[in-house]
């Protein structure tokens, strides 16, 4: 049986080891490591953030699975070989972006950094509280997690729209597609939650003149972004000014252009920003590994890869 290389970066990289051997059913999984020389017994690779030209230097590899939703580091790889590509695309992982996303969009609605700065004074105050049924959330990105929150949203009582490339129908949600539908779904959103994928099209899109279109004359009493998308999408002293001049009342950052986000960065200090280590959804290697055994036996039986990276798209 041929083996798997595993290459990933970070601190999961010691249990998607272990993960993947003990579903590998006594098929060879090497740990890739920066001396290792004999790859040619490799012929899948499953990684995250592996080493630009690392896959290139596989001279039998068949396919790459992605660890993670989003291979826009794979794909920025200028060595890329030319096999198919999937990528992480599971309940578990879908389920835990879309706890991350109803925890902060509730977060701002109910103005839960207001009452956490007045516990710090013992300050007794109520403040007017909308219904969720008052308040526009939309969703950018409607794919596999971006829909989900967005039902999970609706579900909370909220009005929800999605934007999304192609035109979608999803019950009890508003739908927009396209660059023509999105000044519409941005006038009608007070709190705005980014689940694009990054590529050509959608880097640096949430930008101050995107961010001024959004509705602040809402029940919301502003205007909110949380982005879990990628980092890359967000033109970070634009967020920065577009909170000093009342466009936005407040955002949630979970990704960010440089990880880890540099000490210096004044997102840390500002009072109206959120931020967690881009950590919205980390799949569970142990709930992910044997669907990933599954994708490269059924590879190997010439049937195609599930959630397949279309490089054309770039997502
Ligand atoms: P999908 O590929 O399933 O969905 C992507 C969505 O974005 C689709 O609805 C697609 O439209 C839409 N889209 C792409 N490009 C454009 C564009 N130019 N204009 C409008 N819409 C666009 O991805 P997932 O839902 O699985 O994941 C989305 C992203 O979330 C990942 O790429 C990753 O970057 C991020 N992520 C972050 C995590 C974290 O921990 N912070 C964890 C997991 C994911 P269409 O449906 O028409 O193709
Ligand atoms: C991601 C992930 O794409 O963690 O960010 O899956």
């Amino acid at each position: 049986m041929s083996a798997i290389l595993i290459a990933v970066e970070g601190p999961q990289a010691g249990d998607w080891l272990a993960a993947l051997r003990d579903s590998a059913k006594g098929r060879e999984v090497l740990a890739w490591s920066a001396g290792a020389d004999d790859l040619s017994r490799v012929s899948f690779a499953c990684v995250w953030l592996p080493p630009r030209g690392l896959l290139a230097r596989i001279p039998n590899l068949k396919a790459v699975i992605n660890l993670g939703a989003g291979a826009d580091h794979l794909l920025a790889d200028p060595d890329l070989p030319d096999v198919p590509i999937a990528r992480a695309a599971h309940a578990d992982l879908t389920m835990r972006v879309t706890e991350y996303v109803v925890l902060h969009v509730l977060m701002h609605h109910r103005r839960q950094r207001l009452y956490d700065g007045q516990q710090r004074e013992r300050s007794w105050r109520v403040h007017d509280q909308p219904a969720a049924s008052e308040v526009a959330v939309g969703v950018m990105g409607l794919g596999v997690i971006g829909a989900h929150a967005a039902v999970a949203l609706a579900g909370l009582g909220f009005k929800v729209a999605g934007w999304s490339r192609s035109p979608k129908t999803i019950s009890g949600v508003e739908t927009f597609h396209g660059p023509a539908g999105l000044d519409a779904f941005l006038a009608r959103t007070e709190i705005l939650v980014c689940l694009l994928p990054r590529t050509r099209d959608t880097e640096g899109i949430l930008n101050l003149a995107l961010l001024r279109k959004l509705k602040r004359d809402g029940a919301a009493g502003g205007a909110f972004l949380i982005n879990a998308g990628r980092g890359a999408l967000q033109v970070d002293a634009e967020i920065l000014a577009a909170l000093d001049e009342g466009t936005l009342a407040g955002t949630t950052l979970d990704v960010f252009q440089n990880e880890p986000l540099r000490v210096d960065s004044p997102l840390w200090s500002h009072p109206k920003v959120t931020i967690t280590p881009h950590n919205a959804g980390d799949i569970s290697p142990r709930v992910f590994a044997p669907h990933v055994i599954a994708q490269i036996e059924r590879f190997e039986r010439g049937l195609p890869l599930d959630n397949r990276i279309d490089r054309t798209k770039g997502y």
